[in-house]
C-alpha cells in the first residue's frame, strides 16, 4: 500500500484474490499441472485386475484427501466468520496513536470470527456457552487482534487454571459425553470449588449464553488494556462491541429445539444476512480509566472476573464495524485464521491481568500445532496488508522467497536492512510501566471478592431474566449426578443471593446448606503455606447496573427478523400480500409456511409460493408468526398437528403473534386451556367489527383489518422481541 493513500476496506480482499482459484472453463490437472485424461478409473492390470502402484494420479489424489484435516482448535473449535471493515467516528488521538483510530476516512479491513467455546467443529450452534468474538484488524501498521468474548468477564483469574477449566467443561474423558455442554459433573465439580467463577456463572446461566444471532450479541475485550497516545501517556481501557440491532436471545427450550431443527442456525443467519445485504454492524465502545484512578474501584482492574459498571465509567462509542462479505472458502479463511491477543499496533498495550499475560503465550503456541509450523502468518488470511521484513527464515511450508545473503542483524552486507524503526518511524515501543515487586505466586487482595459483582449482575436483571437464570441452574445442576456437587453449588449461590439459591435448591429438591464446605481458593501467600482463602464479602459501591440487563436494549427495529406466515389452500391472499409488504418494508424476512411445498391457491384465484413446509420448519426458527384468514386455509391448519404445535410454541416462547379474521380461530385452537380466557375476548368480536383487538402486547388479533392497523401493531410487537408477561 502506498504511503499517502488512505486505507480502504478492499485492501485485504484484493490481497486475498491473488491466491484465489477459479476452475470455470479449465481442464482438470494434477497438483503438478499435468492434464488428467481419466478421473473415473484407476490404473489397473486388465479391466478386472489389481490396481497399479504406478498410478500417480490415484496416489496423489488419495494422499491429499488423507491429509485434509488439521487439528481443530482446542477451544472455540466451532466458528463462523466474515469480512468487513472498521471506521472510527472521530480521531482518538488524545487517547491513542493507533493509526486506524485517527481518521474517519480510513476503512480498516477486518475478518471477524464468532465461535462457541466447548463444542467440537461439528457441534450445534445453540449450545449454552460463551461466544468468541475475535476481530482481526488489517491496519496500515500491521495486525491488531481483539480476541474477545460476548461476556465481559471470565471464569478464572489466572491463566494457570485454564487447562483445568477446559478439562472440566469438555466432554468427560472416560466416555466423551456430553457434547458441547456444561451440564455435567466434572464442570460443576470444578466450579463448585472455584468461587472466583461465580460472576461468570451468572452470565453463562443467563440468556446471553444462547444468543438469537451473532449479529445480536455484544462483544468485550474482557481484560483491561492500555491506550497510549503520541506523548507516551497511557490510560487503561476496556473494549466493547455494541450490536446495532440490539441484544437479543432465545430461550433454552427453543435453543434445544433449534439444535435439532437447524444446528447451523447462527452460521446460516450470519451467512444469509450478508448475502441479502443486511450487513451486521457493531459500534466499538471504550471505557477509559486514567492511570491515577487505577485503585479507586472496589475491584481490581487487573481481575478478569470483574467488569467496570457502565454507570461508573460510561462507554464511549468511537466507531463502527460492518461485516459485508462472506468468506470464499471456509477452510482457507475461517479455519486457518490465527488470532492472538499479542498482535498489537503502536498506541495499544497490555495490562498486567494475569489471564491476559498467560494468553500471550498460548496463542502462538497453539497455531504451531494446529497450522503445522512457524509460517502460519504467511497463510493468506493471516497476512497483514503491509509488507513483512525480518530475518526469520525457513521452516515448514515457507512461502516467502527471501532475496540476498543476509538474514541477521546487525549486518553491513545488506546495508543494515531491514532496520529498526524509531518512534517517529512507527516502531512499537512497549509502555514503560514502572514495576516493583518480589517474585510471588499470589493474587492481590481485591481479587478475593468473588460475590459482589455476581450479586450486582443478579440484582440488575429483570424478572424474566432472573427466572431464566434459575431455570438454567436447575437444568445444569439437574444433570449433575453427584449430590455433594449440587449441594456445594447451592451453597455458593447462597453467597450471591439467598432467593436465587432457594429457588434453585427447590428445583433440585434439596435444602440450601448453612455454610459452604471448603476447600475454597487454595492459595499460597508469600510465606509459602497453603491457606484456604474464604471469599471476602464487601459492600459494593453499586446495587444495580441497568446496562447489565438485556431488557434495556435497542427495541426499535425488526430488520432481518424472520416472520412465518401460516397458510394452506384458500388463504386470504390480500391479507398475506398486505402483511408481507408491510413487514418487508421494515426489513424483515417473511416466509410462507404451509403443510406442503409448492404453490398455494389463495382467495380470488391468487397463487402464493410456499417457502417452507411444516415438516422442515418449526416456530423456533422464527421471531414471530402471522396467521391470515381464509376459512378453508384455517380449517386445514386446525386439523394439522404441526401447525397447531407451531402456534403453540410461538406462544410459549412469548413471541409476537398476529391473527386476522378466521386466523383467530387457529390461535384459539392452539392455545393451552388456561390461556384461553384471555383470548376468548377475541372470539366475541363480530366478523365485521372494525375494532382492532389487542389482546395483549404480544398478541394482535383482529376480525377485520381493512385499514391494515394490525401490521403496524405487529411490527411494534416484534421489535420488542419477546413478551414475557
Ligand atoms: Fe482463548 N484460546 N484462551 N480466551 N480464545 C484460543 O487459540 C486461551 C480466553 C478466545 O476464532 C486458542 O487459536 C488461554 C479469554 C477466542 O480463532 C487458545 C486462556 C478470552 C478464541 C486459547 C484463554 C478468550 C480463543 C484455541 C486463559 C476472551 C477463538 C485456538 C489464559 C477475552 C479465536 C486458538 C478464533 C482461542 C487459549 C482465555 C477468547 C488455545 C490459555 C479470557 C475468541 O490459544
Amino acid at each position: 500500500m502506498g504511503k499517502d493513500r488512505t486505507q480502504n476496506q478492499n485492501d485485504k480482499i484484493q490481497q486475498l484474490e491473488r491466491n484465489g482459484e477459479d476452475a470455470d472453463g479449465q481442464t482438470l490437472t494434477t497438483n503438478q499441472g499435468l492434464r488428467i485424461n481419466d478421473d473415473q478409473n484407476s490404473l489397473r492390470a486388465g479391466v478386472r485386475g489389481p490396481s497399479l502402484l504406478e498410478d500417480f494420479h490415484l496416489r496423489e489424489k488419495i494422499t491429499h484427501f488423507d491429509h485434509e484435516r488439521i487439528p481443530e482448535r482446542v477451544v472455540h473449535a466451532r466458528g463462523s466468520a466474515a469480512h468487513g471493515f472498521f471506521q472510527v467516528y472521530e480521531s482518538m488521538a488524545p487517547y491513542t496513536k493507533a493509526k486506524f483510530l485517527q481518521n474517519q476516512s480510513v476503512q480498516t479491513p477486518v475478518f471477524v470470527r464468532f465461535s462457541t467455546v466447548v463444542g467440537s467443529r461439528g457441534s450445534a450452534d445453540l449450545a449454552r456457552d460463551v461466544r468468541g468474538f475475535a476481530v482481526k484488524f488489517y491496519t496500515e501498521e500491521g495486525i491488531f487482534d481483539l480476541v474477545g468474548n460476548n461476556i465481559p468477564v471470565f471464569f478464572i483469574q489466572d491463566a494457570l487454571k485454564f487447562p483445568d477449566l477446559v478439562h472440566a467443561i469438555k466432554p468427560e474423558p472416560h466416555h466423551e459425553m456430553p457434547q458441547a455442554a456444561s451440564a455435567h459433573d466434572t464442570f460443576w465439580d470444578f466450579i463448585s470449588l472455584m468461587p472466583e467463577s461465580m460472576h461468570m456463572i451468572m452470565w453463562v446461566m443467563s440468556d446471553r449464553a444462547i444468543p438469537r444471532s451473532f449479529r445480536m450479541m455484544e462483544g468485550f475485550g474482557v481484560h483491561t488494556f492500555r491506550l497510549v497516545n503520541d506523548k507516551g501517556r497511557s490510560r487503561f481501557v476496556k473494549f466493547h462491541w455494541k450490536p446495532v440491532l440490539g441484544l437479543h436471545s432465545v430461550v433454552w427450550d427453543e435453543a434445544q429445539k433449534i439444535s435439532g431443527l437447524d444446528p447451523d442456525f447462527h452460521r446460516r443467519d450470519l451467512w444469509e444476512s450478508i448475502e441479502q445485504g443486511a450487513y451486521p454492524e457493531w459500534e466499538l465502545g471504550i471505557q477509559i480509566v486514567e492511570e491515577k484512578d487505577e485503585h479507586k474501584f472496589d475491584f481490581d482492574l487487573l481481575d478478569p472476573t470483574k467488569l467496570i459498571p457502565e454507570e461508573l465509567v460510561p462507554v464511549k462509542r468511537i466507531g463502527k464495524l460492518t461485516l459485508n462479505r462472506n468468506p470464499d472458502n471456509f477452510f482457507a479463511e475461517t479455519e486457518q485464521v490465527a488470532f492472538h491477543p499479542g498482535h498489537l499496533v503502536p498506541g495499544i498495550d497490555f495490562s498486567d491481568d494475569p489471564l491476559l499475560q498467560g494468553r500471550l503465550f498460548s496463542y502462538t503456541d497453539t497455531q504451531l500445532i494446529r497450522l503445522g509450523g512457524p509460517n502460519f502468518h504467511e497463510i493468506p488470511i493471516n497476512r497483514p496488508v503491509v509488507p513483512v521484513h525480518n530475518n526469520q527464515r525457513d521452516g515448514h511450508m515457507r512461502q516467502t522467497i527471501n532475496h540476498g545473503r543476509v538474514s541477521y542483524q546487525p549486518n553491513s552486507l545488506g546495508g543494515g536492512c531491514p532496520m529498526q524503526a524509531g518512534r517517529e518511524m512507527g516502531g512499537f515501543i512497549t509502555y514503560a510501566e514502572t514495576l516493583d515487586g518480589g517474585k510471588v505466586r499470589a493474587r492481590s487482595e481485591k481479587f478475593f471478592d468473588h460475590f459482589s459483582q455476581a450479586a450486582l449482575f443478579w440484582n440488575s436483571q429483570s424478572h424474566p431474566e432472573k427466572a431464566h437464570i434459575v431455570q438454567a441452574l436447575r437444568f445444569e445442576l439437574g444433570k449433575v449426578e453427584v449430590p455433594a456437587v449440587r449441594t456445594r453449588m447451592v451453597g455458593l449461590l447462597a453467597q450471591v443471593d439467598k432467593t436465587l439459591a432457594g429457588l434453585v435448591a427447590q428445583g433440585l429438591g434439596i435444602p440450601v446448606p448453612a455454610k459452604v464446605d471448603g476447600p475454597l481458593n487454595l492459595s499460597v501467600p508469600a510465606d509459602g503455606d497453603i491457606k484456604r482463602f474464604q471469599p471476602k464479602s464487601r459492600v459494593p459501591s453499586l446495587d444495580r447496573s441497568p446496562a447489565l440487563s438485556m431488557a434495556s436494549t435497542v427495541k426499535d427495529t425488526i430488520k432481518t427478523r424472520r416472520i412465518a406466515v401460516l397458510a394452506a389452500d384458500g388463504v386470504d391472499a390480500t391479507a398475506v400480500g398486505r402483511m408481507k409488504k408491510a413487514l418487508m418494508a421494515e426489513g424483515a424476512q417473511v416466509k410462507v409456511v404451509a403443510p406442503r411445498l409448492g404453490v398455494l391457491s389463495g382467495t380470488k384465484g391468487a397463487e402464493i409460493n410456499i417457502d417452507i413446509s411444516f415438516l422442515t420448519a418449526g416456530s423456533v426458527l422464527f421471531d414471530a408468526v402471522y396467521i391470515p384468514g381464509g376459512e378453508q386455509s384455517i380449517e386445514t391448519l386446525k386439523g394439522d398437528a404441526k401447525a397447531l404445535m407451531f402456534v403453540k410454541e410461538a406462544y410459549l416462547h412469548c413471541k409476537a403473534i398476529a391473527a386476522t379474521d378466521a386466523g383467530i380461530d387457529l390461535l384459539l385452537a392452539a392455545h393451552p386451556a388456561q390461556d384461553k380466557t384471555a383470548l376468548s375476548h377475541a372470539k366475541g368480536v363480530q366478523p365485521n367489527e372494525r375494532t382492532l383487538l389487542r389482546v395483549d402486547e404480544g398478541i394482535i388479533a383482529s376480525r377485520s383489518d381493512k385499514n391494515g392497523h394490525v401490521a403496524a401493531r405487529f411490527i411494534h410487537a416484534i421489535a420488542q422481541h419477546r413478551h414475557w408477561e
